[in-house]
């Protein structure tokens, strides 16, 4: 849209003077921010209202995105990109005397889900807007996001996170669509006269999903989606005191906070409930609209998917049976063809721990009708499939079995599309762990890999980097990131490799700055900035680079005059409270971080930074600052990796097992610019097969690694006796399960050899620039046109490849 500086500090004085009743002076940042929120909207709702007009107007296909997560960052900036706005706001704010940045960090971050999934959720969710495509989400509006996280003595503590406690600018609560939920109680059929049956409820316990709206933007093409988030709340009752205050309780709760578990399945009821509340809330507000423009539900198939991210909500599948039989009179036969059609899910980690199952007797207390739907599910498929792949392979992978509802089994059996999100994650569901339902349902497998949005993640992330980027290239590639191959053209201009490490180490002050202010720590940025952020995971590996660090810091102590290039090491994580291994690793990285750090013979050779309370805001600090990005799973654990993507497109060099989408991205950016190393799946798969790993034996052979791994329980690093013992002991005792040991050599050479590269920056800039101009890859418009094309057959803006 256009608006002229001038229009802007109009607009924006007059909403401080309505919102407030006073004038700017006499308002804060949070204040200043609310009223930029009020006015971004005032400038988006024609859009918003012109886009779901558009979209019922012409009957389009529409897709909703269902996911227990969604984890969208800070709104305003990337509200402002996607409008075209970003320039007269910043300028008017400066005249105003006031800084975008400053109101932008006052904005909460909402933390709605844990990690990569919650992310790649939100990513799409503006790739699906800026591709045009009529998106959306459908989700849980927790009060309580993602625990915040504080270190005391090193150790984690978990804060809660309300970040609902001003209100949130951007959403819209719609009481008017609100829909009930029934949990609990009795049902039976009851034979009608035209020969259907028709549920009896009784006893139920409802509750009331009333959905609040967030606008998704998208990118300078009109559109706003809608991202729909549901709030349990007491159902408007003649005679509320009807209610107790347990009954009240038990309601609050079902939204109350997000589960803090991230590659783990959470085995509680109420996380049952969580998952069904907005299953249910969501395709009952999908039939209710689509029934408003059409007769009957015969063209459900063409007008609506339904995207299942992970098995969280999985019951949309007989939630849809239900409500197409009881509702709409559909027959078993016509409904589950129209549910099959309509669905698709997409399966984010091969941890068995995370296929998530029910007990059967907890399932049907709580969800007495769908609990029959599920068992004619099951019911059908041991008919359908016993005489052609027999009674074991149908055993295993039926909906129930061992007293068991087992999510993702009847996810792949209720849907037409099961995806995996890189090619050796989709290869892994197909040879190991969905292999049974593979062999049953071959044509449904397919794998669409993961990508980033570059607007949050390089546009409002990087903006010295974009800017750099438009010098060079122009403004397109800002819309069409796979043109970012482009820059390869300018490898060998110095003048432009300058300005790279002239950005780099602008990014690095920054983050500096804020690792000065928040841990005292003071930072030379012209050391390796070497970057691990995720969630604190045995199968993720921090403890590897743990080892890194001291190897290098022993290295010092014993040979000070060998000089290597300073380095930092900078990790962000958060472990789930109930993870006690993760915990102590956080400890420990702590207890070493406090050791490294205050050691005057280390000096600013070597410093170790554990950010506490990383989320998405943080990483747009530290990923534009990093030279290497550690993506060290042992290989065939970790499903793709995002950050490993966003890592890449700020030019910073892998250093990667083979493992999910790394393996596309030494491809891409090409084996000479990153840092492989480590394990293959199939030499991790080679171990599991012949049971002959030994961990000690590498401990016994290497020397070094001895040294290093004796630290751990010999005193060096203070404060860690138990954390140290309990370390060592997973690794020797109980043979060290994620193969760390055995990747200690080859990641500890290649440690080496970066130490050696960096030193030459023009070299080293040549190979970050390789990694951003084939960062276009991995863009998630590209990856969201294939679920499109593919997945939801659903025409949308072509993009050029
Ligand atoms: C993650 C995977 O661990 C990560 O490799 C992948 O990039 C990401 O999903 C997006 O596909 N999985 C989760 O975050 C998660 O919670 C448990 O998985 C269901």
């Amino acid at each position: 849209m256009k608006l002229t500086t001038a229009q802007f500090k109009t607009d924006f004085l007059a909403e401080i003077k309505t919102l407030y009743a006073t004038d700017l002076s006499d308002t804060s940042a949070f204040g200043q921010f609310v009223a930029l929120g009020h006015l971004l909207r005032r400038y988006d709702g024609p859009n918003w209202t012109r886009t779901s007009e558009r979209y019922r107007q012409d009957d389009v296909k529409q897709v909703y995105y269902f996911s227990i997560e969604f984890l969208p960052g800070r709104l305003l900036k990337s509200n402002l990109l996607n409008l075209g706005l970003m320039q007269p706001v910043r300028q008017g704010l400066q005249e105003l005397g006031l800084d975008l940045e400053n109101i932008s960090a006052a904005e909460p971050d909402p933390g709605l889900g844990n990690g990569g999934l919650g992310r790649l959720a939100a990513c799409y969710m503006d790739s699906m807007a800026s591709l045009g495509l009529a998106g959306n989400g459908n989700g849980i509006r927790y009060r309580y996001g993602l625990f915040k996280q504080v270190f005391m003595n090193g150790y984690q503590v978990e804060l809660p996170d309300d970040w609902l406690r001003n209100g949130d600018v951007w959403e819209i609560r719609r009481e008017n669509k609100a829909c009930l939920v029934r949990f609990g109680g009795n049902v039976w059929m009851t034979p009608q006269a035209d020969g259907s049956l028709k549920p009896t409820y009784e006893h139920t316990d409802d509750v009331l999903a009333v959905p609040y709206d967030t606008g998704m933007v998208g990118d300078h093409n009109g559109v706003t989606n809608t991202l729909r988030l549901w709030s349990a709340e007491l159902p408007p009752s003649a005679d509320q005191t009807y209610y107790s205050q347990a009954q009240r309780d038990r309601i609050d709760e079902i939204t109350k906070v997000l589960y803090p578990d991230d590659s783990n399945s959470a085995g509680q009821a109420l996380r049952l409930r969580q998952e069904y509340f907005f299953s249910s809330a969501g395709v009952q507000s999908i039939l209710r609209h689509y029934s408003l423009r059409h007769h009957g539900v015969r063209e459900l198939g063409q007008k609506i998917a339904i995207h299942i991210n992970d098995t969280h909500p999985t019951l949309v599948i007989p939630e849809l049976m239900r409500l197409l039989m009881d509702d709409h009179h559909c027959s078993w036969d016509v409904a589950w063809e129209l549910t099959r059609e309509v669905m698709s899910y997409t399966n984010h980690t091969i941890m068995q721990e995370a296929l998530e199952t029910w007990p059967i007797d907890m399932f049907k207390g709580l969800l007495p009708r769908l609990y029959q739907i599920v068992v004619e599910i099951d019911r059908h498929y041991r008919a359908d499939k016993t005489p052609i792949f027999g009674e074991a392979l149908v055993n295993r992978t039926a909906p129930l079995g061992n007293g068991q509802v087992r999510m993702a089994y009847l996810a792949v059996i209720g849907s037409h599309s099961v995806n995996g999100v890189a090619p050796l994650h989709t290869e892994l569901l197909k040879t190991d762990v969905l292999r049974d339902l593979y062999a049953v349902y071959p044509e449904r497998f397919n794998n669409k890999t993961n990508g980033i949005a570059t607007r949050r993640w390089v546009q409002i992330a990087n903006e010295p980097l974009a800017a750099l980027i438009d010098q060079k290239l122009g403004t397109e590639w800002r819309h069409e990131p796979s043109q970012l191959k482009l820059l390869g053209a300018y490898a060998t201009e110095p003048a432009f490799l300058k300005q790279l490490t002239a950005v780099k180490t602008k990014n690095k002050q920054a983050l500096a700055k804020y690792i000065q202010s928040e841990l005292g720590l003071t930072l030379r940025t012209d050391a390796i900035f070497d970057v691990q952020i995720k969630r604190l995971h045995a199968y993720k590996r921090q403890l590897l680079h743990v080892f890194e660090i001291i190897r290098e810091y022993l290295a010092i102590k014993e040979h000070p005059a060998q000089v290597e290039p300073p380095r930092v090491h900078i990790f962000g994580a958060k472990a789930a409270p109930s993870y006690h291994y993760a915990k102590s690793i956080i400890k420990l990285i702590n207890a070493l971080a406090d050791l490294v750090n205050h050691d005057p013979d280390i000096g600013d050779r070597l410093k170790v930074a554990f950010i506490p309370n990383y989320g998405v805001s943080l990483g747009e600090l530290i990923i534009p600052a990093a030279d290497v990005s550690e993506q060290i799973s042992t290989a065939s654990k970790e499903a793709s990796g995002t950050s490993n993507m966003k890592l890449m497109a700020n030019g910073a060099l892998s250093l990667a097992t083979r493992d999910g989408a790394n393996i596309d991205i030494i491809q891409a950016a090409g084996e000479a610019n990153e840092y492989p190393f480590g394990l293959s799946a199939k030499a991790v798969y080679g171990y599991y097969e012949r049971g002959d790993y030994h961990a000690a034996d590498f401990y016994q052979a290497d020397p070094e690694l001895k040294r290093v791994l004796d630290t751990l329980i010999d005193g060096t690093i203070p404060g860690v006796s138990t954390e140290g013992r309990e370390i060592y002991d997973s690794l020797l005792r109980y043979n060290d399960e994620f193969f760390v040991l055995a990747d200690y050599e080859s990641y500890i050479q290649q440690q080496r050899q970066i130490s050696h590269d960096f030193q030459d920056q023009r070299q080293w800039q040549q190979k970050a620039l390789a990694n951003i101009a084939a960062a276009g890859v991995f863009s998630a418009d590209l990856a969201v046109a294939r679920y499109a094309d593919d997945i939801w057959q659903m025409p949308h803006t072509p993009l050029k490849a």
